[in-house]
C-alpha cells in the first residue's frame, strides 16, 4: 500500500466523508489539479458541470435548502469564482451551508501580478463564514475539513482557495482526516415554563390572536394548527414558509406585505396579540405591520433573534414544536369566536377569488389559469423551485401546496435565476419525486443557457415559463411609485424553440383553450425522462395588488372602487371590515406600509 496520497484526492475523500455526493462547477487551468482528483474518485462523487458557475453556486444553495446538507460549488481563478458569487450570497443571506473551492494560479506566480492572478481571499471576505488560501500541500483536506465544519456550525459560506499546484502534489496519506463522524447538531434547548405559562396566560386573555410561522416553524404545521383550533387564532406565514401547512387548513391566513394575499394583510392591523414563531420577518420594523398589536410573544430556537423584530412580551427559546405543544396542552379550549369567524370567512371569499380566475375558461390566457393546470398534475409530495418576480407572489397565492411538498426559492438575496438550479439540484437530490422550475421570462433569461445541464443529465424536470415580455414585478412597483414605465419590457424570445435545440422538449401555450392538452403532453414527456420546457405565453393583467386594496366605500369613492374591481375581476371581494362589523368587533383602516420599498 502506498503511504502517500494525492492531496487534491485527499481533500475530494474529505468531501465525501461529509456526505456530499454532487459537486457542481466549471474547470479552469487554475482549477484542474481539483479536476484530475475529481477524475479519480468520480464513482464516489458525482462532478456536474454547468454552463455557468453561476448556476454552479446556486445549485449548491438550493441543495442547502432542499436538503439540510452542505452544497458544494467550484470555479477557476479569478472569472470563474467570480461567477459564483450570487449563489454564495444566496446562501449567505438564506443562513445554509455551502463550500466554494476556488482555483488560483500556482505558488510559483502567486503575489508575481500574473495571469488571472490576484489577491483572492478580500473577493469572498464579505460573503464567507470561512476564507482561506491553501498555502501548503499537507494543509489542503485539513482547510477542506475546516471549512464544511465552519460553513455547517455557522450555517454560512465557505470559501477555500486553492493554487493549482498544490493539488497535484503528494502528501502523507496517514497526514489528514476528517470530522464527519464527530459532527453533531446542539441539543434542543430544554423550555423554561415559566415562559410557556406567560404566554398561556396571555393567550387565554386576548380576544384577537394571530399566530405568525416562518420557517423556523417546518415540521410544526400539525402542532400550530392544532394550537390554532384550540384558541381560534388564525395563522399567517411567511412567504417562505407556506409548505409548512395544509392550504386547505381553514385558518390559513397566508403571508404578508406584497409577496402576501389579501387575508393576512387584512388580519394583523386588527390582531391584539402575536404569537411568532420561528419567524425573523424581514419586513417587520420597516413596514411597521405590528403597529396595532398590543402582545407579542416570540418562540425561537436562535438566540439572536429573539427580541429582534418586535418588542417582546414573552420571549420562549426552543424548538417551535415543542414549545407549541406545550402551550397547546396547558390552555383551555375556547368557544368559536368572533375574531376566528370573521377570518374564516375573510379567508373563504379570497379562496373563492381566486379559484374563480384559476377555473376560468374563457378569455385571455392568464398565469391563474396556468396555476390550474399545475394544481392538476403536481404530484402530492412534488417540489418546486421558483424564480424571482411575480413568480413568488403568484405561487405562494395559487399553488396548493402541503407539507410533504417543497417550495425553495430565493428567499433573502432574491435572485433571479434560482429556479433552474434549484431544480437542477432537486432532481439529482430525490430523483424519484416530481421537479419543477417556475420561473418568469426574465429570470428564465438569466439562466437558461443550464436548460442543457438538465439535458445532458437526462433530469425530467418541467420547466415552466411565464412568458409575459416583461420584468413584471418591478413594472408594477413603478406603476405606484415612478412618472413612468423604463426598462421594464424586452422583446420576447420563443423559449420552445430554445429548448428543442437543447435537447428537451419545448411546447408554446398560447390559448387557455390548449392548457389542459399541453400539459398533459409535457407531463407525459416527464413522465418518459425528458426534459421539458412549457413557455406560457400569458397576458399582462397585474395579479391583484393586495398591499393596496380599493375595495372599501369607508375609505375610497365608488368609482375608485368600480375601477379597482373591474381591473382585477375581483367583483366579489369583500372587504374585511365587512366580516368584522357582522361579527361586532370595530375594524381597524391602516394601510399596508412598503416600507419605503
Ligand atoms: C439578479 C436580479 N436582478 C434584478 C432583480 C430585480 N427584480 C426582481 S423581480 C424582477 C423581474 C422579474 O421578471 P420576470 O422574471 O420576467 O418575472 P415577472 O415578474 O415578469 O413574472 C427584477 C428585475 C433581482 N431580484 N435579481
Ligand atoms: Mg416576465
Amino acid at each position: 500500500m502506498s503511504n502517500t496520497i494525492n492531496a487534491g484526492v485527499a481533500a475530494v475523500k474529505v468531501l465525501e466523508e461529509w456526505g456530499v455526493k454532487h459537486i457542481y462547477g466549471i474547470p479552469g487551468g487554475s482549477i484542474n489539479s481539483f479536476m484530475d482528483a475529481l477524475l479519480h474518485e468520480k464513482d464516489e462523487i458525482t462532478y456536474i458541470q454547468v454552463r455557468h458557475e453561476e448556476v454552479g453556486a446556486m445549485a449548491a444553495s438550493m441543495h442547502a435548502k432542499f436538503t439540510g446538507h452542505i452544497g458544494v460549488a467550484f470555479g477557476s481563478a479569478g472569472p470563474g469564482g467570480t461567477h459564483l458569487l450570487n449563489g454564495l450570497y444566496d446562501a449567505r443571506e438564506d443562513h445554509v451551508p455551502v463550500l466554494a473551492i476556488v482555483g488560483q494560479f500556482a505558488t510559483t506566480g502567486m503575489n508575481m501580478d500574473t495571469f488571472q492572478e490576484m489577491n483572492e481571499n478580500p473577493i469572498y471576505a464579505d460573503v464567507a463564514v470561512y476564507n482561506r488560501t491553501v498555502t501548503t500541500a499537507e494543509q489542503l483536506p485539513h482547510i477542506i475539513d475546516e471549512a464544511i465544519r465552519q460553513a455547517y456550525a455557522k450555517n454560512g459560506v465557505a470559501v477555500v482557495q486553492l493554487p493549482v499546484d498544490l493539488g497535484t502534489k503528494e502528501i502523507p496519506s496517514q497526514a489528514f482526516y476528517s470530522a464527519a463522524n464527530a459532527y453533531r447538531k446542539l441539543p434542543r434547548p430544554s423550555l423554561h415554563f415559566a415562559d410557556i405559562e406567560s404566554a398561556v396566560e396571555i393567550l387565554e386573555n386576548s380576544e384577537k390572536t394571530v399566530i405568525y410561522a416562518g420557517i423556523g416553524a417546518r415540521g410544526a404545521g400539525d402542532d400550530i394548527v392544532a394550537l390554532a383550533r384550540k384558541i381560534k387564532a388564525p395563522v399567517a406565514v411567511t412567504g417562505i414558509a407556506y409548505d409548512v401547512f395544509d392550504s386547505d387548513f381553514e385558518g390559513l391566513l397566508g403571508s404578508a406585505n406584497r409577496v402576501a394575499i389579501k387575508p393576512a394583510n387584512d388580519a394583523f392591523p386588527n390582531a391584539d396579540t402575536v404569537l411568532f414563531v420561528g419567524n425573523n420577518y424581514p419586513f417587520a420594523e420597516v413596514t411597521n405591520v405590528f403597529e396595532n398589536v398590543k402582545n407579542f410573544i416570540q418562540i425561537d430556537l436562535n438566540p439572536a433573534n429573539l427580541g429582534k423584530r418586535h418588542h417582546n412580551d414573552v420571549t420562549i427559546l426552543g424548538d417551535a414544536g415543542d414549545a407549541i405543544r406545550e402551550i397547546t396542552r396547558q390552555i383551555s379550549e375556547k368557544a368559536e369566536t368572533p375574531w376566528w369567524r370573521a377570518n374564516l370567512l375573510n379567508i373563504q371569499n379570497w379562496r373563492d377569488y381566486v379559484t374563480k380566475l384559476e377555473t376560468k375558461t374563457a378569455g385571455n390566457l392568464q398565469l391563474y389559469q396556468v396555476y390550474h393546470q399545475i394544481n392538476q398534475h403536481a404530484a402530492a409530495d412534488a417540489i418546486f423551485s421558483i424564480d424571482v418576480g411575480d413568480v413568488t407572489q403568484t405561487s405562494v397565492r395559487h399553488l396548493h401546496l402541503n407539507p410533504k411538498q417543497m417550495w425553495r426559492t430565493s428567499n433573502l438575496f432574491a435572485t433571479m435565476g434560482i429556479g433552474i438550479p434549484g431544480a437542477i439540484t432537486a432532481k439529482l437530490d430525490f430523483p424519484n419525486r416530481q421537479v419543477w422550475n417556475l420561473a418568469g421570462d426574465g429570470g428564465f433569461n438569466m439562466v437558461m443557457q443550464d436548460l442543457a445541464t438538465q439535458v445532458q443529465y437526462n433530469l425530467p424536470i418541467i420547466n415552466l415559463v411565464f412568458s409575459n415580455q416583461q420584468f413584471g414585478f418591478i413594472k408594477d412597483e413603478q406603476e405606484d411609485t415612478n412618472s413612468g414605465y423604463f426598462g421594464v419590457e424586452f422583446a420576447g424570445v420563443e423559449f420552445a424553440k430554445i429548448a428543442d435545440a437543447m435537447g428537451a422538449k419545448g411546447y408554446t401555450l398560447t390559448r387557455l383553450a390548449d392548457a389542459k392538452t399541453v400539459f398533459e403532453h409535457a407531463l407525459a414527456d416527464v413522465a418518459n425522462g425528458l426534459t421539458v420546457l412549457i413557455d406560457a405565453k400569458i397576458s399582462t393583467d397585474r395579479p391583484i395588488p393586495v398591499e393596496s386594496l380599493i375595495l372599501d366605500d369607508k375609505i375610497h369613492t365608488a368609482a375608485d372602487i368600480a375601477a379597482f374591481r373591474k381591473r382585477y375581476e375581483a367583483e366579489d371581494l369583500v372587504p374585511f371590515a365587512d366580516f368584522l362589523k357582522a361579527e361586532g368587533i370595530e375594524p381597524e383602516y391602516k394601510a399596508t406600509d412598503l416600507g419605503g420599498f
